[in-house]
């Protein structure tokens, strides 16, 4: 299948995209080219590769044959022109800031963020100069009042990790364009680009850990951005080559690909599943609240129709008793661990407050919407009914 096919459906797309057989020697699966360097036919062409002037990979931090296939099939996924492989998602945030902010400019970011997202706008981007600024990003009028000449990126993840709010992708897309050289990026991590792509609704950068639903199997950290092909090479350039360093394996960009073959089929069983532990969870006398776009009782729920295929695998809620009946409750899950991380075959729980968003003091999860109480589930693959009877059990707890 070559580049020419991109009409193919999702999942067509996923399995085949960049590749064909017969140009391999018949390998139906492509070659890992387990390489840090590549040979040059004469001194000048590889004089012409640094300048430049040669396309062809050289050496693998810059680029490399597999990861190459990968990123064309994540840009074919996301309906963008290009992609850069790194090695965790922190690795593409973090070369996506460096590379697009410099002292002076602004970012302005949604009120709620993943925890480590958290920790290096503040202690690390915003100790050089960037200045970072928290808006609410449900209410479009305070973003638009926000915005100023400095500001040169607009940044969210929807749903955040780990209260499921939503971000208006469109919408706050239309605002910032009105003004010029600002960047709207999202973290797809939740989502992936079977749930929702963010470039068709006029987001110009997606950045994804792909060591969740892409790769699928909790046995990879990775992380990849897809943009115009412009930004795609400055990040490459500055941001992966120089700046972090931060370069997949091949071998795990051939196991990204592994999974993204079957992304399609996960998400579906994901979403399910995910869908009948929050009605559950939503019945129960014990349940103070659930945040899960499918529930129609969800604040959001019309945007979530509108702006997501399926409404995740994800569920925060709280129980009556707050944080010591929370923790009652994951002490008391026998099928789902208790493990930080999302996107696997097995279902996990956590505490967000004590692990992936203690990277915020007390007061800031306080004025960032982050309650102490909040449990977040990701759900796996597992039979619902299993699943569920794990659940009731803990609540019984
Ligand atoms: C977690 N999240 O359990 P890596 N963006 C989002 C994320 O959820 C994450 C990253 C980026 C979790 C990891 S916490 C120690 C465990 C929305 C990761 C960062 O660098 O690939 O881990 O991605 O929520």
């Amino acid at each position: 299948m070559t580049d020419k096919n991109n009409d193919f459906g999702f999942s067509t797309r996923a399995i085949h995209h960049g590749y064909d057989p017969l140009q391999n020697n018949g390998a139906l699966i492509p070659p890992i080219y387990l390489t840090s360097t590549f040979a040059f036919p004469t001194v000048e062409y590889g004089a012409g590769c640094f300048a430049g002037e040669q396309s062809g990979h050289f050496y693998t931090r810059i680029s490399n044959p597999t990861l190459a296939l990968l990123e064309s099939r994540m840009a074919a996924l996301e309906n963008g022109e290009a992609g850069v492989a790194f090695s965790s998602g922190m690795g593409a945030i973090a070369a996506t800031f460096w590379t697009l902010l410099r002292p002076g400019d602004e970012i302005i970011v949604n009120r709620t963020l993943y925890g480590c997202t958290f920790a290096l706008l503040h202690h690390g981007i915003g100790e050089f100069g960037v200045k970072v600024k928290h808006v609410d990003m449900s209410d479009l009028i305070e973003l638009e009042a926000a915005i100023s000449p400095a500001t040169r990126m607009i940044y969210f993840e929807s749903p955040a990790n780990p209260n499921m709010k939503l971000v208006d992708i469109a919408a706050v897309s239309d605002i910032a364009h009105k003004h010029q050289d600002i960047v709207v990026a999202i973290d797809n991590t939740y989502c992936t680009p079977y749930l929702q792509r963010p470039l068709e609704l006029g987001a110009d950068l997606v950045v994804h850990s792909a060591t969740k639903y892409l790769s699928g199997h909790s046995d990879i950290t990775a992380g990849i951005v897809v943009t115009s092909q412009a930004l795609a090479d400055r990040i490459r350039l500055q941001g992966l080559k120089d700046l972090t360093g931060a370069v997949m394996s091949p071998q795990d960009a051939y196991l990204l690909m592994r999974g993204l073959k079957t992304l399609a089929l996960r998400m579906d069983r994901h979403c399910s599943n995910a869908q009948v532990i929050a009605a559950c969870l939503q019945e129960h006398p014990a349940v103070e609240w659930v945040a899960y776009p499918g529930l129609p009782s969800f604040p959001q729920h019309a945007l979530a129709s509108r702006q997501m295929k399926l409404p995740g695998g994800m569920i925060a809620f709280e129980l009556k008793g707050g944080l010591a009946a929370g923790q009652r409750f994951m002490n008391a899950l026998q099928l789902f661990s208790r493990a930080v991380s999302l996107g696997g075959a097995e279902s996990l729980a956590q505490h967000p407050a004590s692990m992936t968003h203690s990277t915020y003091t007390l007061e800031e999860r306080e004025r960032h919407d982050i309650s102490e109480g909040l449990v977040r589930l990701a759900v796996g693959l597992e039979d619902i009914a299993d699943l569920l009877a794990d659940i009731e059990q803990a609540l019984q707890a």
